[in-house]
């Protein structure tokens, strides 16, 4: 592969709806520009893309490849994204390094909810867009049906490029011409002077105008059959923005905390943006990055603020799908590759020493639905934690955790299908098989109501042979609006200070486990207001297990549906309530209200957002939305997403708490 710099080199993003032809698109990309001599498909399993055998048996990309393809002195760097929205991280990724992009559209389909999602995405990211209206080869397809549908939907700035052949349409178009002149002044001036561009005066201004989002072109073609590909190839090179033409990214420079910009040269200091990693239990840790200036060359130092460290560079390359092609260095504006060095991972910066900088980390939605794993094989306990550690290495969206009160090992994702993916994953690269069920709900326990003033007593004796064991307490409990709180009110020394510590660990040990259903209590004032000792036989562990009585006895009392003489408290379970931030296209606002109301929601909100959509805010029990993702998928064609984060423990409506008593009592 040649030497590359800035304004000579494309990152664009191929991006779209699932099956929309991406993958396909990269292997015709690669083919038409000689840099494979046989070409794959998707079907037959054989692309350079889609090459991992979770791709290869499903037929949709779930990681990233890069693609890059040298063009008439160009170098184009792809990156052929997932379509599917449950792998949104893989769209970030992607998007944080791309100065351009191709919208992929399936003609025989038109606009459809995951072009929509990826254009919204482009749009807020500010990235310069082709659309490309694929599948041009099928007998169905409609041109100007097509077009009008994208115009409609992404509105007046969408122009065609050419016409239903692929044949440029640019000049003479009286519209797209003024767009351009009103670029520059200079173009403006030449404009209202002859009332027309020169060719080259046109693409100038075109340029800026797809730079700035402001002209988004369609081109029409077949990936699969190949057709208008080398125009497209054309137009990218022509039309959409060199590494050097875009913005410089904002970065903190380390040394004095002040967000700066560094010029993609190659004579500026060093610095480079891990934007994916990928770990292979044979191939080992691979990290992508982009270099914002500087260069980078194998066999150098550079130094990586994230975890404060200098690293020498092993050989760097370029990487074509899985396979790799060694590079001596690279240059500003390139992307590249590097392996074993496990310790870097997505996010991190690669800098110069002297000068250090670190980019902001991209930001991924946190996980919306959980399940519980458990290895079929008692032996692979250990494995696990390492294969799942390395996997959210690679996938920050996917995360695993150990629920210390339901003893659940949980992984968490962005929908079933990405689940399914990681379990895949598990077991083709990392030899593990897991069992799967739903996630427990944690509860909480508390108290309502308050013993009497005087409290309730626990009293500790062991007095049979060797050193005796005396402690004795009265302790009032209440409800209380917080996790947990301890007081005392002893008079007269009846119990002496020093076992005070003692009372309130034998408290909070007690309250760990609640007498309903095991869960931690929370909710609970206890007041030590007396109790009696022994000279001899007092000490720490009989006032700890005293303390314990104390709370066992208050809670009896409650519960034993036997008369007490005066106040009781009354155990109670408490659940997780969760906000959610649903965002859906209107026409579905009444079926999602509606089921919400049925999982014992309430709408805190409701608002309208551009584009015919709605944001829906509600709090719900975290027991009814278990299987959201996969539900409110059911309910919008796929369309609607949504965020969760907890808010509070409420109580457990009363014809719940039997059930989940049943459940969970050990
Ligand atoms: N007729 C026709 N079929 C195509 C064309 N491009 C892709 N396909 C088919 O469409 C299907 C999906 O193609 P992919 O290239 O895997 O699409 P993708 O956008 O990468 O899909 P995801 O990775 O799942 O998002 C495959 O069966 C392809 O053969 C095309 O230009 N014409
Ligand atoms: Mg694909």
């Amino acid at each position: 592969m040649k030497e590359y710099h800035a304004n000579s080199i494309r990152n664009v993003a191929l991006l779209g709806h699932m099956g929309s032809g991406k993958t396909s698109l990269a292997e015709s990309v690669l083919f038409v520009s000689k840099a494979i001599d046989k070409k794959g498909e998707v079907e037959k399993k054989n692309t350079v893309g889609d090459f991992t055998p979770e791709e290869q048996s499903r037929q949709t990309t779930l990681s990233t490849a890069l693609i890059p393809v040298e063009w008439k002195g160009t170098k184009i760097n792809f990156l052929d994204a997932p379509g599917s929205e449950e792998f949104v991280g893989e769209m970030e990724n992607v998007l944080s390094v791309a100065d351009g992009a191709i919208l992929l559209i399936d003609a025989s389909k038109g606009v459809e909810v995951g072009t929509e999602r990826c254009f919204e995405e482009l749009r807020n990211k500010n990235i310069p867009t082709f659309i490309f209206l694929n599948k041009m080869d099928k007998e169905n397809v409609k041109f100007d049906k097509v077009v009008s549908d994208v115009k409609e939907k992404f509105g007046k700035n969408v122009f065609e490029f050419t016409d239903a052949n692929g044949e440029l349409v640019i000049e003479g178009n009286d519209e797209l011409t003024e767009k351009a002149a009103e670029t520059s002044e200079e173009l403006l001036d030449k404009y209202m002077e002859n009332m027309e561009l020169s060719l080259e005066d046109l693409n100038t201004g075109l340029k800026s105008s797809i730079l700035t989002g402001d002209l988004f072109p369609v081109f029409v073609g077949s990936g699969l059959k190949n057709v208008n590909i080398d125009k497209l190839l054309d137009m990218v090179v022509a039309y959409l923005p060199a590494a050097s033409d875009v913005e410089a990214k904002a970065v903190k420079e380390v040394a004095t905390g002040k967000v700066i910009k560094r010029a993609c040269k190659d004579d500026e200091a060093t610095s480079a943006f891990i934007f994916k990693t990928t770990v292979d239990p044979f191939v080992g840790t691979i990290n992508m990055f982009k270099i914002y200036s500087g260069t980078i060359k194998t066999g150098n130092e550079y130094y990586v603020q994230n975890i404060d460290e200098t690293v020498k560079m092993p050989q760097i390359f370029s990487m074509m799908g899985k396979t790799q092609i060694a590079l001596d260095q690279a240059f500003a504006g390139d992307i590249v590759a590097v392996a074993k060095l496990p310790e870097l991972q997505t996010g991190y910066t690669i800098c110069d020493k002297k000068t250090a900088v670190q980019f902001d980390a991209i930001e991924y939605p946190t996980p919306i639905i959980y399940y519980a794993i458990q290895p079929k094989q008692k032996q692979d306990e250990e494995k696990i934690s390492a294969a799942l550690q390395k996997l959210s290495q690679e996938d920050p969206t996917f995360e695993f955790k150990r629920n210390a009160e339901t003893a659940q090992l949980l992984i968490g994702g962005q929908g079933g299908t990405h689940i399914g993916y990681i379990l895949e994953k598990l077991k083709n690269s990392f030899k593990v098989e897991v069992g799967l069920d739903d996630q427990k709900v944690v509860y909480r326990e508390t108290i309502r109501g308050k013993t009497d003033q005087h409290g309730v007593q626990g009293k500790h004796k062991k007095q049979s042979g060797g050193a005796g064991q005396y402690g004795d307490v009265w302790v009032r409990f209440e409800s209380f609006d917080g996790d947990f709180e301890f007081a005392e009110e002893v008079f007269g020394g009846s119990v002496p200070k020093n076992y005070f510590p003692a009372v309130e660990k034998g408290l909070k040990m007690a309250l760990e486990k609640g007498p309903l259903a095991g869960f931690p209590v929370i909710g609970v004032k206890a007041t030590l207001t007396d109790g009696s000792y022994h000279p001899v036989d007092s000490n720490e562990l009989s006032f700890v297990l005293a303390a314990k009585l104390a709370w066992e006895n208050a809670c009896a009392q409650g519960t034993s549906g036997k008369r007490v003489e005066g106040p009781v408290i009354k155990p109670a379970i408490l659940e997780p309530i969760m906000e959610l931030h649903i965002i859906i296209k209107d026409e579905y606002t009444g079926a999602v209200m509606g089921d919400m109301s049925k999982r014992r929601g309430r709408i805190l909100g409701q608002d309208s957002l551009p584009g015919g959509k709605t944001e829906i805010t509600a709090e719900v029990p975290e027991a009814e939305i278990v299987k959201y993702a996969i539900d409110l998928k059911a309910m919008t064609q796929a369309s609607g997403r949504f965020s969760r984060k907890f808010l509070r423990y409420d109580p457990v409506p009363e014809e719940k708490v039997k059930k989940i008593i049943e459940e969970n009592h050990a």
